[in-house]
């Protein structure tokens, strides 16, 4: 692109400006890739350089500094760590977060020639992407930065990949006459807000307001939009109940009366049963995939819905719509609420009263659990702490497997300044994530949630915490193994498993207090629930990275899903 501006710089000098221009402030990488960049942002940017001790878990940091920012987060590696980085992007692309991933690539005058540790890695960076790109021609440095930041914040956000010239990318360090040309439109999530048709949201808003039991089921593009507020407000001036998926948790606190609690698979009992005794369910960007609907069984197919999403082709998926609305989450909503017939919130009180009935006999079928003072100590127990004492501007950050499923389902929000964000479905995401996040938002206190089969993964990074001083803190529910898999070996056992089946699922008993603390980090052990609290406290007031290592229930299982 030619902007008459163009002067002589190298690729480094231009890659480093425009990753300034765009507001990055850390990317996460293990050398060697754009060496020369790497100099050349020291020289000309403040932009934080970390070296981590593995590619994917520079993937998982760039992703949680994404979610939490709504920022691209910016990952590399040298070519031979190519496809750990783009292990790394399953996760990012899976929960639509918008990471740009930077790796070394061939040279075309040795392709085919057994280069040492080289092979074709672009094929591998397809199904994790949305824009996989390589840049052979020094001059391309411009525009194919934009195109990456423009592809990974517009419509649905997503990772990208750009692979440089040279195993190490050294291509950055030729020259050509160029302009490192930014667009502030396209430095964070949403770029645009496209707003809905006003006859297909008139068609939506009336069917939601004739409804006698409707829910709504808010995704990830709530949060991806910033449309909690206005999600709220309309479910209030329509008096509708509203579930979540796991991704959009933080849609609304868990404390407010109209809150259902997580559906899906990962669920809370009484989100399943509220939708499915209601008549209409409304989509607000989900996918309405697997995990949220619980394999298309919560609420069934037929039933009555209608659904919102940014993306066309989201719209009727997975179930047949009476209306379907194309727009961004909080444009709509606002719209919707502007429109919206609060007369017709009367006819609901009945259906209201019933969906907080289920909600308070969920409360008390898991009271005792919740508040149990059992040593080892129960995981619901912690949750409910974690409930109690999270900062109400906190961002909090879970892993997948028991994690998931014990945060998602026991575990509410109580601000709608808290933030909620969760592995897509990658064990041992959550803590590399976190670090990612507390970089991306340094103010705001993280609180990172992960079993020890979860921590096990990246617990290298407590010394790149350590050493950057990223002061998030992660409680691990160490049960000493990844107990999750339990039922399933009872299962393929006959019901009763051998005594050696236990190593298909079981660790050496460990402390990751002393760990932590070994590595530079404050580790903190908690044996008795009473003690947690304090623990946490003490973490928050720490201004260190934190590890609390609470010692739980290995026969602890959380409840699966509800029908
Ligand atoms: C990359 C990856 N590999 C494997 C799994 C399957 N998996 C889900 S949960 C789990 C064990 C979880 O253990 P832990 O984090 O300690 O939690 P616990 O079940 O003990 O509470 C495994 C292996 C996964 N989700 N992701």
């Amino acid at each position: 692109m030619q902007l008459g501006h163009n002067r002589k710089m190298s690729g480094a000098q231009c890659l480093a400006d425009m990753l300034k221009g765009y507001g990055v402030t850390h990317v996460f990488h293990v050398p060697a890739v754009l060496r020369t960049t790497f100099a050349e942002m020291e020289r000309r940017t403040d932009i934080k350089r970390l070296h981590v001790h593995g590619e994917k878990a520079a993937a998982y940091m760039a992703d949680g500094y994404a979610r939490a920012s709504g920022k691209p987060g910016i990952c590399m590696a040298q070519v031979i760590g190519a496809l750990n980085l783009a292990a790394g992007l399953r996760d990012a692309w899976l929960a639509h977060a918008p990471v740009i991933a930077m790796t070394g690539g061939r040279e075309p005058k040795t392709k085919f020639r057994k280069v040492y540790q080289e092979i074709d890695d672009m094929p591998a960076f397809e199904p994790v992407t949305k824009f996989n790109a390589t840049v052979d021609d020094v001059e391309r440095f411009p525009d194919m930065v934009r195109q990456a930041f423009r592809t990974a914040v517009t419509g649905c956000p997503g990772p990208v990949h750009l692979q440089f010239r040279g195993n190490e990318g050294q291509i950055d360090a030729e020259e050509a006459d160029m302009e490192p040309l930014v667009e502030p439109q396209f430095a964070r999530v949403p770029a645009f807000r496209p707003e809905p048709d006003e006859a297909n949201l008139g068609a939506a808003l009336k069917i939601l307001q004739e409804a006698k039991r409707p829910v709504i089921v808010a995704g990830g593009g709530v949060r991806a939009s910033g449309a909690a507020a206005e999600l709220v407000a309309l479910a209030e001036a329509l008096q509708i109940p509203v579930a979540t998926s796991l991704n959009g948790k933080d849609a609304i606190p868990g404390n407010h009366p109209l809150a259902a609690g997580v559906v899906g698979t990962y669920s809370r009992e009484s989100a399943n049963r509220v939708v499915n005794a209601a008549d209409l369910v409304c989509f607000i960007g989900t996918e309405s995939g697997g995990m949220t609907t619980h394999f298309w069984a919560v609420p069934k197919i037929g039933t009555a819905a209608i659904q919102i999403d940014i993306e066309p082709q989201a719209l009727g998926r997975n179930y047949p719509l009476q209306a379907a609305v194309n727009g961004d989450a909080k444009a709509t909503l606002a719209r919707m609420l502007a429109l919206a017939d609060r007369a017709s919130a009367a006819k609901r009180k009945n259906w209201i009263a019933e969906a907080q009935t289920i909600c308070a006999e969920w409360r008390k079928k898991y009271q005792p659990a919740l508040t149990s003072d059992a040593v080892p100590i129960r995981p619901e127990r912690l949750c409910h702490e974690l409930s109690r004492y999270v900062p109400e501007d906190a961002i909090v950050v879970v892993d997948t497997g028991h994690a998931g499923m014990w945060m998602g389902g026991m575990f509410d929000l109580t601000s709608p300044r808290q933030s909620y964000m969760r592995s897509a479905g990658h064990l041992g995401w959550a803590f590399p994530a976190g670090l990612g996040a507390k970089c991306a938002c340094p103010q705001r206190p993280v609180v990172t949630f992960t079993g020890d089969a979860g921590f096990w993964y990246h617990i290298a990074e407590v010394e790149t915490a350590a050493r950057w001083n990223i002061n998030a803190v992660t409680v691990v529910n160490n049960n000493g193994s990844g107990n999750q898999s339990k039922r399933g070996f009872d299962r393929v056992y006959g019901g009763q498993q051998t005594a050696k089946a236990r190593e298909l699922w079981t660790f050496s008993k460990v402390d990751f207090a002393r760990i932590a603390q070994d590595m530079g980090a404050l580790g903190i052990r908690v044996e008795q629930a009473s003690a947690f609290p304090s623990a946490l406290a003490q973490a928050l007031a720490a201004e260190r990275p934190v590890v609390i290592d609470v010692v739980t229930d290995i026969d602890a299982l959380a409840p699966t899903a509800v029908v």
